[in-house]
């Protein structure tokens, strides 16, 4: 890549004055080069341990444009194989999920060890009179694989940074619900399909929009009777204090919604939800004090860079795996906390594919505007316009107590500003070496901006 067209890269996002060019979000080129400097340099959600517990078991995925299978070890590690067939190419494994002691190609037969070594050629010895190097045609593994709190990630970058500091501030707010929960577990398989939306627009709505929800979610607001409720219509403002958003170095961030637990759970579910998280707050709030503890009993929406969602309380966890512009195939797993009773675990799921699931009724409020947002930024005119997230801009600050940069109220869109100022740095760098460089002064760049530039 070349610097002007790396500075032309750049010129997609501008910083100072909070807005991205429309054209993100419905362009070919731009997809293209996404999946090498976005999906090839970042840390990608893969699964989680609980769901490959045992030798042999494994799970086929995406990283960007890329099939992948994911495979748990004897030795209890876990190895990423690109879900190709080193003969003629033919995906090796059709299947979703499973327990194997390794693959066979549907073409010619050809086999593979759990460890991705080739190990069966039909007929080798009368057809390639052993001159076939079987070592040189192991599957080929994937460069990175690192789990955090049993969440598992993968990176096609052999130079990225770890993912611990890759996850870099933001690991603390991560650690309240991922670790000091006690620990969580995604209830699998995933649910799956298709939306006609890019993957960036859903990715940054759960990175920080907490304005739509009063709005475009009125009718699951009156009808599911969550603790949102009083939002519906947007006839009431969450109150001064009542929320929180972050963003950080890499391009993470969350919106916080205190004492929410409950999240957008159905008046079916909230009297034991909050009992449920009342009583593990008590234990909490000794052991980490009231404010960090708080975040616990918190509704957190949030998105790991680039395309990794979630919802605390709500139990949302999300992929936005991207296939086209706008085509995006959106994977939503229930999370749970693993010392909840099964009971309670199975009527959070069901709750989960209600709300967020394919045709949940949060879910699909959503979609219309994804896809219309997408949809608009295919046109000649609309195109070279640009996005509005100046919302809170000039008002972030560092705060001593909570990592990251913060912007200190529940609507904002403080995390979008961050999200797309990585994205920025990533789209128009060569390496994660000038990626750094760039990134260096984060914070400035974000709390230097004015809507008037
Ligand atoms: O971003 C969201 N999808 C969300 C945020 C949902 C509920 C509350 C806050
Ligand atoms: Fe936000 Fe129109 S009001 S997209
Ligand atoms: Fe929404």
């Amino acid at each position: 890549m070349t610097k002007s067209s790396n500075e032309k890269m750049a010129d997609l996002v501008n910083v100072k004055a909070g807005v991205q060019k429309h054209q993100i979000h419905n362009d070919e080129a731009l997809f293209a080069l996404e999946m090498e400097k976005v999906f090839g340099r970042s840390w990608l959600f893969l699964t989680h341990e609980c769901s490959i517990p045992n030798a042999g078991d494994y799970i086929t995925t995406r990283m960007g444009l890329d099939e992948v299978i994911v495979v748990r070890q004897k030795d209890q590690s876990i190895k990423v194989f690109l879900n190709v067939c080193r003969h003629r190419g033919v995906r090796l494994c059709v299947t979703d999920a499973g327990n194997a002691r390794g693959f066979v190609c549907n073409y010619h037969g050809w086999s593979y060890g759990a460890n991705g070594d080739l190990q069966g050629v039909p007929f080798e010895e009368a057809v390639y009179k052993n001159r076939l190097d079987k070592c040189k045609n192991s599957l080929h593994e994937i460069a990175r694989v690192e789990s955090y709190h049993g969440f598992v990630y993968g990176c096609l970058d052999p130079d990225a940074p770890d993912l611990k500091d890759y996850l870099g501030d933001f690991a603390w707010y991560l650690d309240i619900w991922m670790e000091e929960s006690g620990g969580i577990e995604l209830i699998g398989p995933p649910a799956r399909c298709f939306i006609h939306a890019n993957w960036k627009v859903p990715s940054e709505n759960f990175v920080g929009d907490a304005y739509h929800v009063g709005w475009t979610h009125t009718s699951a607001l009156r009808s599911g009777q969550s603790v949102f409720a009083p939002l519906a219509g947007n006839t009431a403002l969450p109150p001064e204090g009542a929320g929180l958003q972050v963003t950080s170095k890499y391009g993470h961030g969350l919106g916080v919604l205190f004492d929410a637990y409950a999240g957008v759970n159905g008046a079916e579910m909230i009297e034991d939800l909050m009992a449920w998280g009342m009583a593990k707050y008590a234990k909490l709030e000794k052991k980490l004090g009231e404010k960090r503890a708080r975040l616990y009993k918190s509704h957190l929406n949030g998105t790991i860079f680039p395309n990794n969602s979630f919802l605390t309380g709500s139990g949302v966890f999300k992929v936005w795996q991207p296939h086209e512009p706008t085509k995006t195939e959106v994977y939503t797993w229930a999370m749970v906390e693993k010392d909840m009773p099964d009971e309670l675990k199975e009527r959070i799921a069901k709750s989960v594919q209600r709300t967020f699931g394919i045709a949940g009724y949060w879910e699909s409020e959503d979609n219309d505007n994804m896809e219309s947002e997408s949809h608009m930024a295919g046109g000649t005119i609309a195109k070279e316009k640009v996005l509005n997230a100046q919302m809170g801009l000039g008002g972030d600050f560092q705060d001593p107590d909570y990592p990251g940069l913060v912007g200190e109220s529940a609507i904002g869109e403080t995390s979008y500003r961050g999200y797309y100022r990585f994205y920025r740095d990533l789209i128009s760098s060569s390496s994660w070496e000038e990626v750094n460089e760039k990134s260096e002064n984060w914070v400035e760049d974000l709390i230097g901006g004015k809507s008037n530039v």
